[in-house]
């Protein structure tokens, strides 16, 4: 069994060890843009479209939970080639504890008391209500509903919006484009955990974002071409959403002259809300790639007409 791997960042000896301890019969090379040679599988982020080309490729599996990097290519993919997302492989816990974090900074005034700190000002702010302070969460996917149960814990009201409607315990469940404004005006924190397809980008407009209520958070924790950077920033700057947490930019890295940097209500981080862990993605992947030779189903097959 032949398996090609790329990512255009980072070490990939690691990977293909790794690989190789779990797929030990298995012929492991890295692509190069020169290589043509057939393979039978691709462990890929971002990967040029060539490579998705290759002879004999029974499937591609993504090195992520978002398969935009990969369906950006379009009609050019082979039409019956598999795409395999990352299914938590130990994400949930990065995002429950990323989101907690961004959400408890809002809720307790942390925000508040670091900017007090930067004027040496010792100064109590009122607390918000709880009971007030409804997280809305957009996509209640693998990592969506994971981050719900996550706050939960903390007693916040939790409210969760999705394409096809659920029924999660202590979360109430909204559904589809008719919901959305409901959804929104309750949101007193909105978390954007959706993937990036033609329906969902732009997402986070003006027009949507002025639907939270006054003083709204707004944390995206899924990808940057979600938000529309100018109108988030015309609503921070009129006070209409009180501060953002942002781990995706539609620039990446965010360019230091971007006016998010110099915005102290807007807080910033390198695209890390939920790393790749090594080990345990690969664990995955290669137990995939050892159902498909058994010719058995995998879980995590890409729906292309639905884009994730
Ligand atoms: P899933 O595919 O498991 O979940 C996606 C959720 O979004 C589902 O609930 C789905 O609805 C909902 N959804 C999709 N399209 C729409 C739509 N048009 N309207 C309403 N709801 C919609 O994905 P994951 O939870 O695993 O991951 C989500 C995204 O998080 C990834 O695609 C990736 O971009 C991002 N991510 C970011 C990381 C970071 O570090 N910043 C790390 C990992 C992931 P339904 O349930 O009805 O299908
Ligand atoms: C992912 C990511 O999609 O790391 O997994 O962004």
């Amino acid at each position: 069994m032949k398996i090609v791997y790329y990512a255009p960042e980072g070490r990939p000896e690691p990977w293909l060890e790794e690989l190789a301890k779990h797929l030990p019969q298995a012929q492991l090379r890295v692509w190069t843009e020169a290589d043509q040679q057939a393979a039978d599988y691709a462990v890929v982020w971002k990967p040029p479209l060539p490579l998705l080309r290759l002879p004999g490729l029974k499937a591609a599996f993504n090195l992520g939970a978002g398969v935009d990097g990969i369906l950006q290519h379009g009609a050019q993919l082979p039409p019956g080639l598999p795409i395999v997302r990352l299914d938590d492989a130990g994400m949930g816990e990065q995002m429950v504890e990323y989101a907690s974090w961004a959400v408890l900074a809002y809720f307790r005034r942390f925000d508040d008391y670091a900017r007090q700190q930067q004027q040496a000002q010792w100064r109590f702010l009122k607390p918000y209500p709880k009971r007030e302070f409804t997280v809305g969460i957009l996509g209640m996917g693998v990592l969506g509903r994971q981050i719900a149960a996550g706050l939960r814990q903390f007693g916040f009201p939790v409210n969760g919006w999705s394409r096809s409607r659920k029924d999660i315990e202590g979360v109430q469940c909204f559904a589809g484009d008719d919901e959305l404004d409901g959804f929104l005006r309750a949101s007193r924190v909105l978390v954007c955990i959706l993937p990036l397809t033609a329906a969902t980008t732009g997402i986070l407009n003006r027009a949507n974002l002025e639907k939270l209520p006054a003083g709204a958070f707004v944390i995206n924790i899924a990808r940057g071409p979600h938000l529309v950077e100018d109108d988030l920033l015309a609503l921070v700057q009129n006070g209409h959403i009180a501060g953002a947490t942002l781990d995706v930019a539609q620039q990446e890295p965010l360019p230091a002259s971007h006016p998010f940097w110099r915005e102290p209500r807007i807080t910033i981080t390198p695209h890390v809300a939920a790393v790749t862990l090594r080990p345990i993605s690969i664990e995955q992947i290669a137990g995939k790639i050892r159902m498909l030779e058994r010719g058995e189903p995998i879980a995590g097959v890409v729906d292309r007409s639905l884009g994730y």
